[in-house]
């Protein structure tokens, strides 16, 4: 993100990174007898001890099946759960803890308004609308439903800086347009999207909006209420947490609309072989037994980051991400994919005559992870011409010294490939 432009002028918020790296018991392992240099953060983050203290508390001296039984360790279980629900619903200014349904991830909170939401909403000939920068999970889930209700899917091109244009985006919301569905930050580029605009304009017209929030909770504090989202989707593990769990969040009145994605227990309030009556709001988006222990680690992440200053956050990550583009670009052959003007911790690039999967490699025989691949984004490979890109991703306890530490790795890279 930029700085706000009256940063100049008043003090600078920072993190205690030194004290930060101390929380995260991963960092201080080695790689190839070096230390490790953890820059796949987009991937999924390190956890914080007291994430994974929490978890192991929980299956050490609470675990039992929650919403179920009278016994002491059902009830603790049911309440440590709920008050996480609560928290997610403070994490990102939601209206309602109905509002906030534990899932999977970003894939399953997307999948399940693609399966339980579009059908509802569309005839054959609508559309549904995404951009040319969006993750697998936001393009696969709307051609299946698109397949099976002839609605068809469109999307708004990405420029070469790898933005996506307003004027384009509101020239694409036809009265044909049901939904759309936008990244908030690019998990390829980093661009970060301006979402309130996007959401105002479709709005303007009617149009619901599902916001991918994968990559934007981690950098940039999420109001859900302030961007007018419709449905907001994220995972715990790209924010310090643990996979298997995130959130999917859904106005009220839209999720009341909704049929259950999935059947099965705790989502009903009554069976019968001619009958079933759903459960409220959200326990009818939660059938079966959920990821209990995911959901308390998820609500100790969100403690920690909450402990922060988030415009800290902001600030150390787009230094990192100043300093990495100013250091990329001194280095010969390098293109940098994704130059968007608003961008969060995330940096792609190539290397002339280098594979991608070679600079990894070589990289990581020096301890430093980063990813390289399609990232799941195979459109976005395809929009700049690259089979692949190498992505360095940065969280609250990358430094300075670390950037230094992938230069040195890429002069290696540049020295083995002549
Ligand atoms: N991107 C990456 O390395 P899940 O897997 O459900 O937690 O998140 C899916 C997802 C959805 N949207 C965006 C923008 C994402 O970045 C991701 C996950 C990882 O970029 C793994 S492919």
């Amino acid at each position: 993100m930029s700085p706000r432009a009256d940063t100049a002028t008043m003090a600078k918020p920072s993190l205690d990174v030194n004290r930060i790296r101390s929380d995260f018991p991963i960092l201080s392992r080695t790689v190839h007898a070096l230390p490790l240099v953890y820059l796949d953060n987009a991937a999924t983050t390190q956890k914080p001890e007291s994430v994974i203290d929490a978890m192991s508390t929980y299956y050490r001296s609470v675990n039992s099946n929650i919403h179920r039984g009278v016994h002491a360790l059902s009830e603790e279980a049911t309440e440590a759960y709920e008050n996480v629900r609560e928290l997610a619903r403070q994490f990102i200014n939601a209206a309602s803890t109905r509002e906030i349904i534990f899932v999977r991830g970003t894939t399953e909170g997307i999948n399940l308004v693609a399966s339980a939401f579009v059908p509802t909403i569309v005839q054959p000939g609508d559309e549904i609308l995404i951009t040319g920068l969006e993750h697998h999970s936001n393009i696969v889930p709307w051609q299946l439903v698109c397949g099976q209700t002839g609605a068809t899917l469109r999307v708004v091109p990405i420029s070469d800086e790898g933005e996506v244009r307003i004027d384009e985006f509101a020239r694409k919301l036809t009265p044909r347009t049901k939904l759309v569905a936008i990244a908030h930050v690019s998990n390829a580029l980093g661009t970060v999207n301006p979402m309130k605009s996007m959401v105002a304009h479709a709005h303007e017209r009617g149009i619901p909006v599902l916001i991918d929030g994968a990559q934007a909770v981690p950098h940039i504090q999420v109001d859900v209420r302030d961007l007018g989202a419709d449905f907001y989707a994220f995972s715990a593990h790209k924010m310090y947490g643990p996979t298997g769990v995130g959130v999917l969040y859904g106005k009220v009145e839209l999720l009341e609309r909704m049929t259950p994605y999935q059947g099965g227990g705790d989502m009903i309030k009554s069976v019968s072989f001619e009958r079933t009556t759903y459960n409220d709001l959200p326990y009818k988006f939660e059938a079966g037994t959920p990821n209990i222990a995911g959901v308390i680690g998820l609500g100790e992440a969100i403690r920690y980051l909450s402990r922060l200053d988030r415009a800290a956050i902001e600030h150390h990550e787009h230094e990192l991400l100043e300093q990495c583009t100013s250091m990329l670009k001194e280095i010969e052959g390098v293109r940098l994919i994704g130059t968007a003007r608003e961008k969060a911790g995330v940096i792609s690039f190539v290397i002339e005559g280098i594979h991608p999967h070679d600079i990894g490699t070589i990289l990581d025989q020096q301890g430093i992870a980063v990813r390289t691949g399609h990232h799941c984004a195979q459109p976005v490979m395809e929009r700049f011409g690259v089979p692949a890109t190498v992505r360095a991703s940065f969280a609250i306890y990358n430094t300075a010294e670390e950037i230094d530490r992938l230069k040195t790795g890429l002069l290696k890279v540049r020295e083995v490939f002549g």
